[in-house]
């Protein structure tokens, strides 16, 4: 029978195979997709991203696990539609206009993805507008900037005033490297998070 602690434990590891069989043996033995997901790999997600953020691991166990999860994704997902399994919300996200940086967005994308969120990545150098537009487009709830640069985080100013101005009803949470709760508080957005992981738990209070 197939058992989610091997599933839970593959993405921990990154061991994609793994992942990948123990997902189609679940689905074989018909346990629900919803199952699959939260007690499988969204639970194995939970405990890199725990780890992650008390420095027990670093970037390149999160992105490989991340991986792992994405490639067992590619199995699930079309059975996750088929049973009409909700995501927890949707996010956009972006990096902001002037700042090509995205590696921590990209860690920021794929924790969220980890946690049951459907995740639009708008990518790199995106100005206000399309914040707006990706928002009001996919219905998203929750917009998560990011900004490297001392010199492009007046931009998610601007996004803010932008996203706040249309009238989407939707909450704008922030990070990067330069960027404080002090900013965030400073500028109006919802929520602020330190790191990925930190990130997750923003999405979900906001969220809900
Ligand atoms: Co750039 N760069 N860079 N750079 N770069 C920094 C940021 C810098 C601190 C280096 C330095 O001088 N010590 C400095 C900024 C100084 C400042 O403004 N305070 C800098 C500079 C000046 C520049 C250029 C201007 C250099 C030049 O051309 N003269 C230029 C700007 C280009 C542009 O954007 N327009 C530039 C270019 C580049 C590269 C292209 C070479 C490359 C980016 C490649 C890429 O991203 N694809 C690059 C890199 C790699 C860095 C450093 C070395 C590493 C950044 C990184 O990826 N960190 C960086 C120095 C450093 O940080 N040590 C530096 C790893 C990543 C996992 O962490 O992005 O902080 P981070 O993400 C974290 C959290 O911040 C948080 O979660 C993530 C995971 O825990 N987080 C969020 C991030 N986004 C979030 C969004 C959220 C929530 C949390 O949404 C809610």
């Amino acid at each position: 029978m197939a058992d989610l602690e091997v599933l839970k434990n593959a993405v921990i590891k990154g061991d994609q195979n793994t992942a990948k069989e123990v997902v189609s043996a679940a689905l074989a033995e018909g346990m629900a997709p919803e199952t699959i997901l939260n007690d499988g790999l969204i639970a194995g997600m939970n405990v890199v991203g725990a780890a992650f953020k008390k420095n027990e691991v670093y970037v390149p166990e999160v992105l490989i696990a991340a991986r792992a999860m994405k490639m067992a994704m590619e199995i699930l997902e079309p059975k996750l539609v088929e049973a009409g399994v909700e995501p927890v919300g949707t996010v956009v996200i972006g990096t902001v206009k002037g700042d090509l940086h995205d590696i921590g967005k990209n860690l920021v994308a794929m924790m969220l993805k980890g946690a049951g969120f459907n995740v639009v990545d708008i990518g790199t150098d995106v100005p206000a507008d399309q914040f707006v537009n990706a928002a009001k487009e996919n219905k998203a709830k929750l917009i998560a900037l990011s900004a490297l640069l001392t010199t492009t985080m007046p931009m998610m100013e601007e996004t803010v005033k932008a996203v706040a101005a249309a009238g989407l009803g939707a909450k704008v949470f922030i990070g990067g490297a330069p960027v404080t709760q002090d900013y965030a508080d400073k500028i109006g957005a919802a929520g602020y998070a330190a790191d990925a992981a930190s990130a997750v738990d923003v999405a979900k209070e906001l969220i809900n």
